[in-house]
């Protein structure tokens, strides 16, 4: 090499047409069992199903609101899928006492904290500003705002460790979500500073989906995005994002290590969205179907299900009932959807500041001057 040249290494940053990158995998797109030396799970035989269950209901309620915005019903709808096994493997390593900071797209986490279904669809629908409180489920609203919520994050996790609240098993960890896209904003690094330096108790958890929007990876990041922890000063790792066991062990491990005060780790969970960004686009304009297939034969799903048959953990009856129970809640879904009623226009002023404010009250006048001008004045 000649002098003052440097290597430029891009293992993995150049998308399907780079070697399968290294990363942390217990379960093989076969369905196989592998070991880890570091990472392992101890499920019982009605936890690994649950798994598979939540993977399944989890697809099911995002195919049905994907064509509820087809059918008009929805604004807009950003699909998870093909990311299911990464959230619900962070969505059950969180502990109770654990807080979420989501993007847009994180269904499957906020399934697994127990938050009714219909909640986002009233956002994405436009008839409320979220729906559910992130206190009672420790699951903040959802951020459009670009790696904005990696700051409210650290923020928080900050908070924790002043309330004395780290330390030990009790203690409380804070995970942050957001995209491979996130990682080139201002905000995502800042966070990471922000967390190195104050020791907060955080996971950073980047779904890489290799996509944001339009742009693929490689015009993010010339290195694995899990190796730019190091240079904030904290570990980064990266796990096979469409394996739910991994994923589950990787940040349960991570998590854990938070709460017991050794600091943030970040996550870079390697997977696929196989859909589009969201409804308003058309990925046939910039990814080819050949790679799309390569990432089909990845499936977190498909790998669960050809591991529980293996291992002779389900049979086909319990695949039919948890399909059976998926177009059920989707039914339901869709009926609750339809009856969502739509809000009185001026409700729109409601919870934006707890106390008022002196502007907000001016356009709120304005506003009900503007309305009551039409015949009827009714609103
Ligand atoms: C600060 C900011 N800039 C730009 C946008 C527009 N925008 C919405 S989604 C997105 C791409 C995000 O990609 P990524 O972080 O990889 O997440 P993904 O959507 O793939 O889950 C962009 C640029 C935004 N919402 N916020
Ligand atoms: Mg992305």
């Amino acid at each position: 090499m000649a002098k003052g040249t440097v290597a430029r290494t891009r293992d993995g940053a150049d998308g399907s047409s780079a070697p399968e990158p290294e990363f942390v995998q217990l379960l093989t797109p076969d369905g196989d069992r592998v070991d880890h030396p570091e990472y392992t799970v101890d499920f019982t035989d009605e936890e690994y199903r649950k798994l598979y269950h939540d993977l399944v209901i989890v697809r099911k309620l995002d195919a049905e609101a994907t064509a509820l915005q087809r059918q008009g019903e929805l604004g807009i709808w950003a699909s998870l899928l093909g990311q299911e096994a990464a959230q619900v493997g962070a969505g059950h390593a969180m502990r109770k006492q654990d807080m979420a900071f989501p993007t847009y797209r994180e269904h499957g986490v906020l399934y697994c904290r127990g938050i009714d279904p219909i909640m986002p669809l009233g956002l994405f629908r436009g008839v409320d500003q979220g729906g559910w409180d992130p206190n009672e489920f420790k699951f903040n609203m959802y951020t459009i705002v670009i790696g904005a919520q990696t700051l409210h994050a650290t923020g928080y996790a900050m908070g924790i460790t002043m309330d004395g609240k780290v330390g030990g098993p009790d203690g409380e960890a804070v995970i942050a979500f957001f995209g491979d896209g996130a990682t080139s904003q201002g905000d995502v690094n800042e966070a990471f500073i922000w967390a190195s330096v104050f020791n907060a108790p955080m996971v950073f958890f980047c779904q890489n989906n290799q996509y944001a929007i339009s742009e693929p990876l490689e015009r993010q990041t010339r290195i694995p995005l899990y190796r730019r922890a190091g240079g904030f000063g904290f570990p980064g790792i990266r796990v096979d994002g469409n394996d739910v066991l991994a994923s589950y062990a990787v940040t349960r491990a991570a998590l854990d290590d938070a709460r017991g005060g050794n600091g943030p780790t970040m996550i870079e969970a390697y997977t696929y969205r196989m859909g589009a960004h969201t409804t308003s686009d058309d990925p046939t304009r910039y990814r080819i179907a050949s790679e799309v297939e390569a990432w089909q034969a990845k499936d977190p799903i498909k790998r669960m299900r050809a591991f529980l048959t293996k291992q002779k953990l389900a049979d086909e009856a319990f695949f039919t009932a948890v399909d059976e129970e998926a177009a059920t809640e989707a039914v339901s879904l869709r009926e609750r959807v339809l009856s969502l009623p739509d809000p009185a226009p001026l409700q729109l002023f409601d919870n934006v500041y707890p106390n008022g404010s002196p502007l907000l009250d001016s356009q709120r006048d304005g506003f009900t001057r503007y309305l009551d001008s039409f015949a009827g004045g009714q609103h």
